[in-house]
């Protein structure tokens, strides 16, 4: 189970993203990926345009279910169903890739018995896509070669987020779809860097390249290289953390993450941050957290600062500074080593290029890395190195498990359907999901100053569907208050069919009314990410306030057009 459980765990694409446009069959789930990942979405647009065949699991109707050959409009929160019962297909027709199962992998039975329950009429009922879809697609999906999966927060935001991943492994190793090229299980991952972060040990179980915690002999190297006592423990998981916070937590030392806009039920949040008694916030903008502050560090953002960024790919790229941060602020490592040198330590770091050094040092992934090498190969448009890269002379890795799942075997996990955490009722009849558009981008800190995307987009909206519109007596761009068990928001609705009837959709990006007011922070057992994608929710027409009429959002093909 090693190798798929590292590549899984450590979340990032198995293959390459030039892959992509050579692909033959392209399983995008839970992807918003042209106003997401729109540099990807190209890519598969080029595949599309080729003659590959795309299909689109998606609730909402976006960009991308108008180039697929087909759109399964699935209830939200109904996936594990849905594959499942692809699966089912798989193994009662006989396409389950055998020689390949046997040769790599562990407990397909146990999946096979499993998913016997899951049959294609039945997965209709619950997940609303059609059962000839689901067959059909499961056709495609196991009978092409070079046929990728693509996922991103529509299939981890849940409850049963472990589980969806899961499910979708299952599909892979089942149909040894894996460690070949325009193949595999590829998570786009989201903020910039944040694969570089994961890899740099940012997360409670691991040091640096994926070395577990809890591994005596990891710890003993550590303990050895960095000079000082650690703890065998797994630190917390960041939204047990936040629900922590002024209670158990009392200090709080926040880098690069607007926490009372980003976080689920945020209210909670600040009360807990009401109640820490100390609050550091490293930033380069003033943000919602910072109001909450006890300090603010000025630090810079990518362009004023040295070092590299991690893609999905796993390509680690160098990054330069191009202008010098304005005023007091200072590149973040150095605002580290003088936190950590004020402490005690001894950092004798003198660049970004120190700090690379020993990362690399301890982890075998980045050994062959460093910042002297990657300046000196340059060659476009290809830069930078995809780990695995052990040595100085390895040219890194395009895709992982070519020679079989690495040393360990995949291992296949049977998971059953769990409903989400909090579904419509007769108080809440509609049901709530988040995300994010074109636009803007996360807490909006920065995108929110660039008066042409503020032009496109300066008020937050919801999108609801004439249907339930009228029903409440709602008329599109009238202004609405969103209401759950957690609080409520207002904003302007907006008449759309681009939503599923009795769902309704908002944008993350606006303070003045913060989508996490109202979404349920109830966590997924094993990652603990909460379920974003999904709360009950209701709808009511409020007065129109002097204050805060602003753009029409806009629709980029017009099946939001008022009914
Ligand atoms: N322009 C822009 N780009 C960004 C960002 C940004 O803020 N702005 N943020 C970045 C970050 S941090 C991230 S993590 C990525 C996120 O990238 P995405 O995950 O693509 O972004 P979301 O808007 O959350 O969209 C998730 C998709 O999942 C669908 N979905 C919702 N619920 C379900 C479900 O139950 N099942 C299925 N199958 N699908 C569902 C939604 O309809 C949507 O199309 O984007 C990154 N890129
Ligand atoms: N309702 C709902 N909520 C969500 C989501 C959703 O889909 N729905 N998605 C979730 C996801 S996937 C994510 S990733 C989060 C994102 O949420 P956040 O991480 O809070 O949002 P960002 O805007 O990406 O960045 C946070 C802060 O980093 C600062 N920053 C930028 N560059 C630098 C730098 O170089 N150094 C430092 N120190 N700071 C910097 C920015 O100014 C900003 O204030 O939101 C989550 N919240
Ligand atoms: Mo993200």
């Amino acid at each position: 189970m090693a190798g798929l459980v590292t590549t899984f765990g450590a979340g990032a694409m198995t293959n390459s993203i030039g892959e992509i446009r050579n692909a033959d069959f392209l399983f995008v789930i839970g992807s918003n990926t042209s106003e997401a990942h729109p540099i990807i979405a190209m890519e598969m647009k080029r595949a599309v345009r080729r003659g590959a065949t795309m299909v689109v699991a998606d609730p909402r109707k976006i960009w991308m279910s108008t180039i697929a050959e087909k759109h399964l409009q699935l209830r939200p929160g109904t996936d594990v169903w849905f594959l499942n019962s692809l699966a089912h297909v798989i193994c009662e027709e006989g396409l389950a890739d055998e020689d390949f199962i046997a040769k790599n992998t562990e407990g397909f039975e146990a999946v096979r018995e499993t998913v016997r329950r899951y049959t294609p009429e039945e997965a209709e009922k619950v997940t609303g896509i059609p059962a000839e879809d689901i067959r059909w697609t499961a056709r495609e999906y196991a009978t092409t070669e070079k046929a990728g999966i693509y996922y991103t927060l529509g299939i981890t935001e849940h409850t049963h987020g472990t589980d969806n991943v899961y499910a979708l492994a299952n599909l892979v190793l089942m149909t040894g779809h894996l460690g070949k090229p325009s193949s595999g299980m590829n998570p786009l991952r989201g903020q910039n860097n944040v694969q570089g972060a994961n890899d740099a040990g940012a997360t409670p179980i691991f040091y640096p390249g994926y070395q577990r915690v809890d591994d005596p002999a990891v710890q003993a190297k550590y303990e050895k290289s960095w000079g000082v006592k650690l703890s065998p423990e797994p630190g917390l998981n960041l939204n047990i953390m936040m629900k922590e916070v002024g209670k158990s937590i009392k200090g709080l030392f926040v880098m690069g993450e607007d926490v009372v806009l980003s976080e689920p039920n945020c209210m909670e949040l600040e009360k807990g941050m009401n109640a820490a008694e100390f609050i550091v916030v490293q930033e380069p903008f003033l943000n919602q957290t910072t109001r909450f502050a006890d300090v603010v560090f000025p630090s810079s953002v990518f362009a004023e600062k040295e070092g590299v960024f991690t893609n999905s790919e796993r390509r680690v790229q160098r990054v330069r500074k191009a202008v010098d941060p304005p005023g007091h602020a200072r590149e973040d490592w150095r605002i580290l080593i003088d936190m950590a040198n004020a402490s005690g330590a001894r950092w004798a770091f003198e660049s970004a290029a120190d700090v690379y050094d020993e990362l690399a040092r301890d982890a075998d992934k980045f050994s062959g890395i460093s910042h002297a090498r990657l300046d000196a190969t340059v060659s476009l448009p290809k830069t930078g190195l995809q780990w695995p890269c052990p040595t100085p002379e390895h040219p890194g890795t395009t895709f992982l498990h070519e020679e079989g799942i690495l040393r360990g075997k995949g291992l296949f996990q049977a998971v059953e359907y769990r409903p989400s955490a909090e579904l419509p009722d007769e108080t809440y009849g509609l049901l709530l999901s988040t995300g994010r558009t074109l636009y803007h981008y996360n807490s909006a800190t920065q995108t929110r100053r660039e008066t042409g995307l503020d032009a496109k987009q300066s008020e937050a909206w919801i999108e609801i569907h004439p249907r339930d519109a009228k029903k409440r007596g709602i008329e599109d761009r009238d202004m609405v208050e969103v209401t759950t068990r957690r609080g409520s928001v207002r904003a302007r609705a907006l008449y759309s069919r681009q939503v599923q009837p009795r769902c309704i959709w908002m944008p993350l990006h606006f303070a003045e009314a913060r989508a996490n007011l109202v979404t349920n922070d109830a966590g997924d057992p094993v990652t603990d990410t909460a379920e974003y994608k999904v709360c009950a929710a209701e709808v009511t027409k409020v007065e129109e306030s002097a204050a805060g009429v602003g753009l029409y959002p806009g629709s980029f093909y017009g099946v939001d057009a008022p009914a």
